[in-house]
């Protein structure tokens, strides 16, 4: 978009942001895009002042957001979701609608038309929000765990993202939209030896620290963790996070390679690598945290996640929270570690191993669903 154009659309926008504004926009005429395509083919691209309305009624994404009111009780974060897509081609083809009618120098139009799209997008955000649970829980939490050892959280808000990529491995497609229904904390860092130390009273670690992040642990040895750990702090049901709240995590409403962009360097101020961390992991929570507030989510160590691994999955997956293959032999891993080249610490890289594996590059973070 040119610079008069975007000018345009933040006018259009901010228009939009008032009350008054937003009940002259339901009056707004809809386009006639047989009459654009009539504008683009006469000649010297004159412009008649006899075009009228074309379409009526609503859009089909605001008859889905109504259908999905409806249908509030069942499967209501799908629909959601579905609003959302269901938008998109509507917004987009009225773009270029919009666009044509600039390029034809019919501005007044140009300018009813992006606010059609901003309207567009702004009931299906409303579609998407009303079908979510209130979130009241605080932004962050710190749970005391006895011995002056704490556990810090951040709350992860419901949301919708892309899962997985086009441009990594074969277990990484399709790019499918996964819901995430229930709002949920997710450690702010990876579990340390402190807190390892604390709930187990060993530290079964390569690389020693009470701030470094506990090391050498299987996906079992996670799992009888979190056992003692509910016990010692009963109430909050601890578990590791789904493969898929790990990557919404990562990926913070980003939809590049990492969640800092899409090149792999500089890496020195995000994640431990093995071209950034001299083959050794570093204590938790040293680099820049993601724009969630969650550290070392590239790199440092491999973070144990609840699921099976399974390598077609993401073609059967289920839209609302998916929790993984019913059986495997592998668990996933996810974020790479100090000791694996840049790339393995993808938001949509997969990692897997067998649960049992005790390896100086694993840890995990938990997780835990907000009541
Ligand atoms: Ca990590
Ligand atoms: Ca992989």
């Amino acid at each position: 978009m040119s610079g008069t154009k975007s000018l345009v659309f933040a006018v259009a926008l901010a228009c939009l942001l008032t009350q008054s504004c937003a009940r002259a926009v339901e009056t707004t005429s809809p386009i006639d895009k047989q009459s654009v395509s009539a504008q683009q083919a006469s000649p010297g691209g004159q412009v008649s002042s006899d075009i009228e309305p074309a379409l009526e009624g609503p859009l089909p994404h605001k008859q889905h957001a109504q259908c999905c009111k409806m249908t509030a009780s069942t499967g209501a974060a799908c629909c959601a979701a579905g609003a959302w897509t269901d938008a998109v081609p509507d917004a987009d083809a009225l773009m270029k609608d919009a666009d044509t009618f600039y390029e034809l120098g019919r501005y007044r139009d140009a300018a009813d038309a992006y606010r059609r799209v901003v309207r567009i997008y702004s009931d299906a955000l409303d579609a998407v929000a009303s079908q979510m649970p209130a979130v009241t829980a605080d932004a962050t939490v710190s749970v005391d765990i006895g011995g002056g050892v704490r556990l810090d959280f951040v709350l992860i808000k419901p949301g919708t993202f892309k899962m997985g990529t086009t441009d990594g491995e074969s277990d990484e497609v399709p790019v499918h939209a996964v819901t995430i229904t229930k709002p949920f904390y997710l450690g702010r860092v990876e579990v340390t030896q402190r807190q390892w130390v604390r709930v187990m009273d060993t530290d079964p670690s390569r690389f020693k620290g009470p701030d470094m992040p506990v090391d050498s642990v299987s996906w079992y040895d996670c799992e009888e963790f979190l056992k003692k750990l509910n016990e010692i702090s009963p109430g909050h049901d601890f578990r590791l996070p789904t493969e898929a709240e790990w990557e919404y995590a990562c990926r913070a409403g980003t939809t590049s390679r990492w969640w800092f962009g899409g090149d792999e360097m500089p890496m020195e101020p995000f994640g431990w690598v093995d071209t950034t961390s001299l083959n050794d992991p570093h204590p938790v929570g040293r680099l820049q945290p993601n724009p969630w507030g969650l550290y070392d989510m590239h790199g440092n160590l491999w973070e144990w996640c609840s699921d099976w691994w399974g390598h077609d999955y993401y073609g059967q997956s289920p839209s609302s929270d998916p929790q993984g293959p019913e059986y495997g032999d592998k668990k996933v891993l996810r974020g790479g570690s100090f000791s694996n080249p840049g790339p393995y610490s993808r938001s949509a890289n997969r990692g897997y191993f067998d649960p049992t594996a005790r390896r100086n590059n694993y840890g995990f973070r938990i997780a835990w669903t907000v009541k």
